[in-house]
């Protein structure tokens, strides 16, 4: 089987594993599936051979043998629900795994997205100010529960799965100072970055930067 997944040609996360190919670089990295990478600048994203695949016209997408698919989560799930590795495959603990993948896509992540960027583009809005602290208040609520939740476990189940892959992901994208509250998730985010296979796909991904750096 031949995948291919698509990456940014030019990442403005400079080499930091930030954009969402590292979901699928880390899920590919676990099942110990070989992928190749096309890469894609920003005006291929707009082409008609990328919208055919992607109708966003955004990055990751995978293909496979005559399947094409897009949304970074769902290619997660297609790879974990194929290949042994990220999915338990006892039916209740696959279903908490696929539970995790949801909460973090659908009620981790928003919140982090906003603020994020909110601080990227709206930092000169009359507005930004009075803004900031109920983004920020909205971003550490999620946080406490989920490191309530977590309390000193490892994993948020048994075992790592796609939904820790997909929690960590997301959580990587918070900056230092709000992540230094929760030394809890900074101790589970490190966990996920020691992984072998997180090394991996970050070390891939790092590359291309350091090939072409971002302009
Ligand atoms: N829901 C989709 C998925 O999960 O696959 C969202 C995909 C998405 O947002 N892709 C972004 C994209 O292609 C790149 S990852 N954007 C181009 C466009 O929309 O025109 C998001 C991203 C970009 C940059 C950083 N960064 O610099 O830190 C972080 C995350």
């Amino acid at each position: 089987m031949t995948v291919t997944i698509t990456a940014f040609e030019r990442s403005p996360d400079k080499g930091r594993g930030l954009a969402r190919d590292m979901a699928v670089r880390w899920a590919l990295e676990e099942v110990g599936l070989p992928y190749a990478v096309r890469l894609v600048s920003f005006a291929a994203l707009q082409s008609l051979a990328h919208l055919t695949i992607q109708p966003f016209g955004q990055i990751p997408t995978y293909e496979e043998d005559g399947l094409a698919l897009f949304e970074s989560g769902a290619i997660v799930h297609h790879i974990a629900d194929r290949h042994p590795g990220l999915l338990p495959r006892d039916t209740q603990a696959r279903a908490r795994a696929i539970t995790w993948m949801y909460a973090a896509l659908a009620t981790i992540e928003p919140p982090i997205v906003e603020r994020s960027m909110a601080m990227l583009m709206e930092r000169e809005a009359p507005w930004y100010e009075a803004r900031l602290p109920m983004l920020n208040e909205r971003v550490r609520r999620r946080l406490d529960q989920l490191g309530s939740r977590l309390g000193g476990s490892e994993w948020l189940d048994d075992q790592f799965s796609a939904g820790d892959l997909l929690m960590i992901t997301i959580l990587r994208r918070l900056d230092g100072p709000l992540l230094g509250e929760y030394p809890d998730l900074r101790g589970y985010i490190a966990r996920g970055e020691e992984r072998p296979a997180f090394k991996r796909a970050f070390a891939d991904q790092a590359a291309v930067f350091l090939a072409r750096p971002a302009s």
